[in-house]
């Protein structure tokens, strides 16, 4: 029996490495032992892992008469799901009729995961150089990025400029070291490039340009369009990275749901069970008016982007706040109430800062050592922090990206940067306008140690690279929801009622908040339990 579990575990393993995720259906088909015995026994041979999750018991010619009955009702359960699947997809997604020979492989799955990026774990020692070459890899990413914009047509090095005697427009990208306001008012920044370091003025004659200056952090990446003088710049435009501007908006051809259930905080004494079992009974089709009930029916994927614990010793004296003082046991409790979510919606969980782990980003998936009944549950993706994923990619659709990140560095930025401490929204409502700015900077925190971090030599895993659909995150504790260049950002809520440190430091929570994503519309609603 154990073995037979290894089995499935090497098999399951053996997808994920290759990217390739597996579903409540396959995890069905892994009840019946012959499959896993034939699964396991390709592993060697470094299949196909698309053929083998599409691999059925129908498929293998086996003749023991013992194993009949188990391989019909096996059979069955395929079929039903494959039956109701269809349905719900029908007027969207055509079976392909033409190819008799492999019925099976179309639909099988009720949704898609495909994780883009995973975060493998590293745990040599970190060196110096370790630092300086991440900063080198984060400044080309973006350097990159702003060279593709037309304002930055002539670029220049920042060594060319110091000794340039001509006033001359230039453009150069640079790392901004310092930044302060001159006693006229207007801001004074130094940026760097592997070149060297030069002084920039922004005037506040020019209101616009001083708005963004105002809003500069320190080590972002921006391009700036200026005239030269001696041994100073004189800035005549500022760029961010930013993001491309919309195109057409992806829209899913089918009916599917997708919610944001971040920041459960299981174990904590201020989890808010009653709530959380509210919305057990509604994702259920227990509660809720007709309509709410038919959403319910079509929820595909929940994403739960940290702090599905409160973990343990986050902070001193944190145990008179714990209901459960186990780690395993908070795992335990989380996977009780999760498990009552039904199997045919894919969860995938992100590590937060109350997690178990190492709370350096980017977060490994959650060690299975303390959280291995979430890893066997048959529709449980765990993932890192941040994280890639595509949703709902179909063979005619490519599917939704979706960032998530926790947001541990966004306290810092909703009260430092000046326009969103000066936006006159209470600091708990700041996160949207956080979220943008991080689209903005291409950066999930753009200002060194605003998060803790383990640099990596080759990437800065915090950079934006790809441009998502979706950029999801919680951490916040009060759901937010906007839109910027045609990424939707959404924010989810929690499920822990106001804590003292919350009280102390003037945030306030508001739990139980679902976004509840339409991914045929776009359309995003909140619902409350
Ligand atoms: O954090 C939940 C929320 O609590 C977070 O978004 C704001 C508030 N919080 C937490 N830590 C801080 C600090 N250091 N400063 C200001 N506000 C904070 P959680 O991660 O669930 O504890
Ligand atoms: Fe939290
Ligand atoms: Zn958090």
């Amino acid at each position: 029996m154990a073995e037979i579990e290894q089995k499935k575990r090497d098999i399951v393993g053996f997808l994920v490495a290759k990217g390739m995720l597996v579903n409540a259906t396959f995890l069905e088909k892994l009840k019946n032992e012959i499959l896993v015995d034939h699964l396991y026994s390709q592993l060697s041979n470094n299949p196909d892992p698309e053929q083998l999750i599409n691999c059925d018991l129908i498929d293998l010619q086996t003749n023991s008469s013992s194993q009949i009955g188990q391989t019909d009702q096996i059979t069955q359960t395929v079929q039903e799901t494959q039956t109701e699947q269809t349905e719900q997809t029908e007027q969207t997604i055509p079976l392909t009729q033409t190819d008799e020979t492999e019925p099976k492989k179309q639909n099988v799955c009720t949704g898609r995961v495909k994780v883009l990026w995973e975060y493998q774990t590293d745990y040599r020692k970190r060196k110096i150089q370790d630092f300086v070459n991440y900063f080198n890899a984060r400044y080309k990413i973006l350097e990159k990025m702003l060279l593709q914009r037309p304002e930055m047509q002539n670029i220049t090095s920042i060594a060319r400029l110091i000794n340039k005697q001509d006033k001359e427009t230039v453009s150069v990208v640079g790392m901004v070291t310092e930044k302060r306001t001159t006693k006229n008012d207007n801001i004074l920044a130094k940026i760097e490039d592997n070149t060297g370091q030069i002084n920039v003025v922004f005037s506040k004659n020019k209101p616009e340009m001083m708005a963004q200056a105002k809003d500069l952090v320190l080590d972002e990446v921006v391009g700036i369009v200026c005239s030269t003088g001696d041994n100073i710049l004189f800035a005549n435009a500022l760029l961010f990275p930013d993001l491309p501007l919309q195109t057409e908006l992806k829209k899913s051809p089918d009916e599917a749901y997708a919610l944001v259930l971040s920041d459960m905080h299981v174990g904590s004494i201020w989890f808010e069970q009653e709530r959380f079992e509210r919305f057990l009974k509604w994702i259920r089709g227990e509660a809720g008016n007709e309509e709410q009930r038919e959403v319910a029916k079509k929820v595909k994927y929940i994403l739960l982007p940290g702090d599905v614990v409160d973990g343990v010793g986050i902070y001193p004296g944190m145990d008179k706040h714990l209901t459960i003082t186990d780690i395993h046991k908070q795992y335990e409790e989380c996977y009780n109430l999760l498990k009552q979510i039904p199997e045919h919606i894919w969860l995938i969980i992100s590590p937060g800062n109350h997690d178990v782990g190492r709370i350096a980003e980017p977060q490994p998936a959650l060690a299975k050592e303390y959280t291995e009944p979430l890893w066997q549950m048959p529709n449980v993706i765990m993932t890192c922090n941040p994280t890639y994923i595509n949703l709902h990619a179909s063979e005619d659709f490519p599917g939704f990206n979706f960032l998530v990140y926790h947001g541990y560095s966004y306290d810092y930025y909703s009260q430092e940067v000046d326009s969103i401490k000066n936006s006159g929204m209470h600091l708990s409502d700041r996160v949207a306008l956080v979220m943008k700015f991080m689209l903005q900077r291409r950066h999930l925190a753009p200002s060194h140690a605003t998060t803790l971090y383990i640099p990596d030599a080759k990437t800065d895993p915090l950079v934006i690279e790809s441009v998502p659909d979706f950029f999801i995150s919680g951490h916040v504790h009060k759901a937010a929801v906007t839109s910027y260049r045609g990424v939707s950002i959404i924010c989810g809520s929690c499920w822990q009622s106001q804590t003292d440190f919350q009280d102390k430091v003037g945030h306030a929570a508001e739990p139980g908040k679902v976004p509840v994503i339409n991914l045929k519309t776009r359309k995003i609603k909140l619902m409350t339990f």
